[in-house]
C-alpha cells in the first residue's frame, strides 16, 4: 500500500472517471458513429501467401447495384497512393498491385451504400492469382534459394530487411566468455502473438470537396503523428486534417500504425466526395493487422564466481512481408538491446538483422516496450538456464549479479543510462509474498509423490518513456509530448494532452497530477485528449510513455501556472515573491500561514484583471513541450507457482506473485488494474497465444477459435506488492507501467514450467505457448508435438 493513498486531493486511490460511461454502456466507439451520408468500405484481401496477380476485373462487383465504387491499386496509383512509406523507412504497398505478399493482404476495396452491400460485392471480384512459393519460416527466408518476396525493391537480392545491427562490445564479450567457469546457450522462440484488442480498426474519413477539410474518426494511440503522416502520404495540409478518437475499446500496440484500410478509406471519402466507414471483422484484425513479437534468438550466457558475467545474443527479426515495426528510428531492433536485464555484467554482446516473409507485417505491438519483451524473455530465460546448469537457485544467482542499489544511475553493456533502482530490495518483498523457503519445501514434498509443481522467477528491467530528443525520434519527429494547461475564472481547469488513452485511466490520473501540484480537485480538471484540433502536438501513447513524458508535461505546465499564481499572489498578499511559500492549493507568507491566498482566490483576481502584477497579461493558463531528459526504468520481480498434470500435461498457474516498483504511484489502484490486465495477457501469452501458419503460409489463427485468450479461469488471483524508488530525473518521481506486467510475466511461467518438468522429465528449455500437446510432447522427450 502507498503511503500517499489516502491523501484527498491529488495522488491516490481515486476511482475512474471515465468508468461511470463505460460500465452504463455509453462509451464512444467507432463503429457507433454515423455520419449523414455515410457510405461503407470493405476489402478484399489475399487468400494466398505469395502470388502473382495477373489481373483484376471488377465489372461484376460495379454492376451490383449500391456500390459506388471499386478502388485497386492501378486506381491508387494516379493518386500517387499506391505504396506507402512505413514507420521504418520501408514502403508498403496499400492495395497490391504486382504480387499479394501475405495472406490477408488488401487487393481492392468497395464502397458501397451499406456494409452488406460492400462485403457481397467482394465476391464479384475476379482477380487471376498466379501463386508462388512462400516461405513463412525466417530461417528459410535467409537460405539462397528462398522465394524473393520484395522484388518490388530496387537492388533486393534476397531477403533480408536489414542490415545486421549490433550492440555492446564484442571483443569484451568474447574475453568475458573465455574467462567463464560456466557457458549455457539456448535457441529461444518468441513466437508471434497479436495484441487482439476488443475493438478491432477502422476509420471515418470525411473529406469535404468544398472546404479542403478531411475529418477523420478513428481509434490510435498517435493522432498527431497520424495527421503527419496523411498530410505526408496524400498530400494534404496538415491543418486541414482533424483526427478524433473517441474511446478506443483497447490498443494495446495494435493502434500504433497507419493500415492500408486507413489511406483507402481516406482516397475513397476524396474520391466520393461523402464521409466513408471501414470498419474490420475479428478475421482481418488477427490476419492482417500488427503483429507481436516473432523474434528467433541464440544465446549464450556465462559465469565466473557464481555471477553472471556475460551475454551473447544472435537474433533474426521476423519482420512478414513490409517492416513497419514501430520503432524509434536509431533503433532498429526496439530497444532490445536493453537485454542485459537487471544485472552487472561484464560485457555483451547482441546482433539483430531482420527478415522478410510471407507473412502479415507489423512487428512492434502487445505491451512490448519496443522489444524489450524480449528481451526480457530470453535474459530471463537464460539466466534460469544458467542456474540450473550450475546447479543453484535461480533467485541466489540473480542476488548475487543484481546491480546494486549504490550503483545508480548504471550504465549497462549496450550503453543505456538506468535511473534507479533496489533490485534486492524488490525480490526480497517478492520472496516474502510468494513465501519462497516454504514453497520449495511443498515441491520438495509434491515431487516425492510424483506431483508435477514448479516455481518460476523472473526479474525484468524496462526502458520506458521515449524519448530524449538527443537519442530518438520517429521519422525525423522527436518524440516529444505538449501539455496545456488552463484555469478558468470559475477555478475549473481543462488540461490537453497528445497522449491518448486506450483504456489506461488517463482522464483520471491526468487530473490527479493537476490536482496534486495547484490543489484543484481532480473532480474541477477536464482531461481533452485524442482531437487533434483541441490538443497540442505530440507522439502518443506506447512504449508507456504517458507518465514518462505527458505526465510529467503535465507536471510542468502545472507548476508553470503555479508560478504565475505566486505573482499574483504577491501582489495581493503585498509582499515579494521570495517571501511566500507554497502548500497544496494555496500561496502564504513565510512565518506568517494565516496570511495566505488560495488558488482559487487567486484565478478570480487573474481574470478580474484588478491590481496584476507590472506586465501581466491575465489569464491563467500556460503551454509546455517536455523532453525527457532519459527514459524511465521500470523494474519488478515476479514469480509463478504452477501445477502441470502428469495426465494431461496441462499447466495451471496457481499463484503469481508481482512485485513492481514503477517510481511513485500517481493512482496506485489504477496501477493495480494495469498489472492485473497485463499479467493476464502474460499469461496468455505464456500458455495460449499464437499465431502460425502452414507451409503454404496460410494462417491458422484467424479467429478466437483458435486465437485463445485467456479467461478468469485461466488467470488466478494475482498476489501484488510494490516497492518505490523515485526516478530521479521525473518531476513527480514516477516511471511507466502499463508494459511491465507482460514484460515480466511470461518468463516467470516459462521458468516455472522447466521447474516442474527438469527433475522428473529433463525438460531444460520448451517455446511458447505451453499448450498440453506441447507440453505432453517434452514430457515425452519429443522437442514438438507431433
Ligand atoms: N500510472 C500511475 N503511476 C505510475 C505509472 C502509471 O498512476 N507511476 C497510471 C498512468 O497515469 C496511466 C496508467 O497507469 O493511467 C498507465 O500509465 P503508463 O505506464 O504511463 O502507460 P501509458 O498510459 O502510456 O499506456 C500505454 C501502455 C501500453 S504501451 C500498452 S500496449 C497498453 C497498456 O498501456 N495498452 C492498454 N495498458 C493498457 N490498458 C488498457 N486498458 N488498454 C490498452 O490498450
Ligand atoms: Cu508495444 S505495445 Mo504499447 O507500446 O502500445
Amino acid at each position: 500500500m502507498s503511503a500517499i493513498e489516502d491523501r484527498p486531493i491529488g495522488f491516490g486511490r481515486l476511482k475512474r472517471k471515465e468508468d461511470a460511461r463505460f460500465i452504463r454502456g455509453q462509451g464512444n466507439y467507432l463503429d457507433d458513429i454515423r455520419l449523414p451520408g455515410m457510405v461503407h468500405m470493405a476489402i478484399l484481401r489475399s487468400p494466398f501467401a505469395h502470388a502473382r496477380i495477373n489481373s483484376i476485373d471488377t465489372s461484376a462487383a460495379l454492376a451490383l447495384p449500391g456500390v459506388a465504387a471499386v478502388i485497386t491499386a492501378k486506381d491508387l496509383e494516379t493518386l500517387g497512393l499506391a505504396w506507402m512509406p512505413t514507420i521504418s523507412y520501408d514502403t508498403q504497398a496499400v492495395l497490391a498491385g504486382d504480387k499479394v505478399r501475405f495472406q490477408g493482404q488488401e487487393v481492392a476495396a468497395v464502397i458501397a451504400t451499406d456494409e452488406y452491400i460492400a462485403r457481397d460485392a467482394l465476391q464479384l471480384i475476379d482477380v487471376d492469382y498466379e501463386p508462388l512459393d512462400a516461405v513463412v519460416n525466417a530461417r528459410k527466408a535467409l537460405d539462397a534459394d528462398a522465394p524473393l518476396i520484395r522484388d518490388d525493391k530496387e537492388g533486393q537480392i534476397d531477403n533480408l530487411a536489414s542490415p545486421t545491427w549490433e550492440a555492446g562490445d564484442e571483443d569484451a564479450t568474447d574475453k568475458a566468455f573465455a574467462e567463464a567457469d560456466t557457458v549455457v546457450a539456448r535457441d529461444i522462440i518468441y513466437p508471434r502473438c497479436h495484441p487482439a484488442p476488443l475493438e478491432t480498426c477502422g476509420m471515418i474519413a470525411d473529406f469535404n470537396p468544398e472546404t479542403g477539410q478531411l475529418d477523420i474518426y478513428n481509434g490510435n494511440q498517435a493522432p498527431h503523428a497520424h495527421r503527419t503522416v496523411y498530410a505526408h502520404v496524400a498530400g494534404l495540409a496538415e491543418h486541414m486534417i482533424r483526427i478524433r478518437c473517441g474511446d478506443i475499446g483497447g490498443g494495446f500496440g495494435n493502434k500504433v500504425p497507419v493500415y492500408p484500410g486507413y489511406v483507402c478509406a481516406i482516397a475513397g471519402s476524396i474520391v466520393a466526395g461523402v464521409p466513408v466507414k471501414w470498419i474490420e471483422d475479428r478475421s482481418e484484425n488477427l490476419m492482417s493487422t500488427g503483429f507481436a513479437r516473432d523474434y528467433i534468438m541464440k544465446s549464450e550466457i556465462c559465469a565466473k564466481d557464481g555471477k553472471i558475467t556475460g551475454l551473447r545474443v544472435d537474433v533474426i527479426a521476423d519482420h512478414g512481408a513490409f517492416d513497419s515495426t514501430a520503432q524509434p528510428t536509431k533503433f532498429p531492433a526496439g530497444f532490445f538491446h536493453i537485454v542485459c536485464g537487471s544485472y552487472d555484467l561484464q560485457a555483451s554482446h547482441v546482433k539483430v538483422k531482420a527478415v522478410y516473409t510471407n507473412k502479415a507485417p507489423g512487428g512492434v505491438a502487445y505491451r512490448c516496450s519496443f522489444r524489450i519483451t524480449e528481451a526480457v524473455y530470453l535474459v530471463e530465460r537464460m539466466v534460469d538456464a544458467l542456474a540450473l546448469e550450475m546447479k543453484v537457485d535461480p533467485i541466489d544467482l540473480r542476488m548475487r549479479s543484481f546491480i546494486k542499489e549504490d550503483q545508480f544511475p548504471y550504465e549497462t553493456t549496450t550503453g543505456w543510462t538506468y535511473d534507479s533502482g533496489d533490485y534486492h530490495k524488490t525480490m526480497r518483498v517478492a520472496m516474502d509474498i510468494a513465501g519462497y523457503e516454504d514453497l520449495r519445501r511443498e515441491q520438495a514434498e509434491k515431487r516425492a509423490r510424483g506431483e508435477l509443481m514448479g516455481i518460476g522467477v523472473s526479474f525484468f528491467t524496462e526502458g520506458v518513456g521515449a524519448g530524449p530528443r538527443k537519442h530518438m525520434d520517429i521519422l525525423g519527429l522527436s518524440m516529444n509530448d505538449g501539455a496545456d494547461l488552463r484555469i478558468h475564472p470559475s477555478g475549473k481547469a481543462v488540461v490537453s494532452l497528445s497522449a491518448q488513452t486506450q483504456g489506461q485511466g488517463h482522464e483520471t490520473t491526468f487530473a490527479q497530477i493537476v490536482a496534486e501540484e495547484l490543489g484543484i480537485p481532480p473532480e474541477d480538471v477536464e482531461v481533452r485528449h485524442g482531437d487533434t484540433d483541441k490538443s497540442p502536438y505530440g507522439l502518443g501513447t506506447y512504449g508507456s510513455r504517458s507518465t514518462p513524458v505527458s505526465g510529467a508535461a503535465v507536471a510542468v505546465v502545472s507548476r508553470k501556472v503555479r508560478d504565475k499564481a505566486r505573482a499574483i499572489a504577491a501582489t495581493i498578499l503585498e509582499t515579494r515573491l521570495e517571501d511566500l511559500a507554497w502548500e497544496k492549493g494555496r500561496w502564504y507568507v513565510k512565518g506568517d500561514r494565516e496570511q495566505g491566498v488560495s488558488i482559487f482566490d487567486i484565478t478570480k483576481r487573474a481574470y478580474s484583471g484588478e491590481a496584476l502584477p507590472e506586465g501581466f497579461e491575465g489569464g491563467l493558463d500556460a503551454q509546455v513541450i517536455y523532453d525527457p531528459p532519459n527514459l524511465t526504468y521500470p523494474y519488478g520481480a515476479y514469480i509463478a507457482v504452477v501445477d502441470v498434470d502428469p495426465e494431461t500435461a496441462h499447466v495451471k498457474v496457481r499463484r503469481f506473485i508481482a512485485v513492481d516498483d514503477c517510481g511513485v504511484r500517481i493512482n496506485p489502484m489504477i496501477v493495480e488494474g494495469q498489472i492485473h490486465g497485463g499479467l493476464a495477457e502474460g499469461i496468455g501469452i505464456a500458455l495460449m497465444e499464437v499465431i502460425t501458419f502452414d507451409a503454404e503460409g496460410n494462417c491458422l489463427n484467424g479467429s478466437f477459435m483458435d486465437y485463445l485468450i485467456p479467461t478468469a479461469l485461466e488467470v488466478p488471483d494475482f498476489e501484488l506488492g510494490e516497492t518505490v524508488t523515485p526516478c530521479p530525473h521525473h518531476p513527480l518521481g514516477a516511471k511507466g507501467v502499463g508494459e511491465s506486467p507482460n514484460v515480466g510475466s511470461p518468463p516467470a511461467i516459462v521458468n516455472a514450467v522447466i521447474d516442474a518438468l527438469y527433475e522428473s522429465h529433463g525438460v531444460d528449455h520448451l517455446d511458447m505457448p505451453m499448450t498440453p500437446a506441447r507440453v505432453w510432447a517434452a514430457m515425452q522427450g519429443n522437442a514438438e508435438p507431433p
